[in-house]
């Protein structure tokens, strides 16, 4: 039971993962360019894409982001916060 349990977990994990971060400061659509040319172009991204208020991403399989990694990103756009973040597959 245990077994078949960690084996279902693995290939959960296994799967892309798509990341919804809530953003707060972006008030326009260049905000949005900012952030998607520091955020979207760090290695490791398959999909990304950044709405007003939202950066969604689906990691490469094999690669995960921190929070931290993409407010880092985020931060180099200019002044934006990282305030959280849902995981959907
Ligand atoms: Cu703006």
């Amino acid at each position: 039971m245990l077994l078949a349990l960690s084996a279902l977990f693995i290939s959960q994990a296994a799967l892309a993962e798509t990341i919804t971060y809530n953003v707060e400061g972006m008030h326009c659509g260049s905000c949005a360019k900012m952030i998607h040319s520091k955020v979207c172009t760090m290695d490791g991204m398959d999909k990304c894409e950044v709405t007003m208020g939202k950066v969604v991403i689906s990691p490469k399989a094999g690669i995960k982001f921190t929070q931290e990694q993409i407010q880092s990103a985020v931060s180099k756009a200019g002044d934006y916060k990282v305030t959280g973040s849902n995981i959907s597959k």
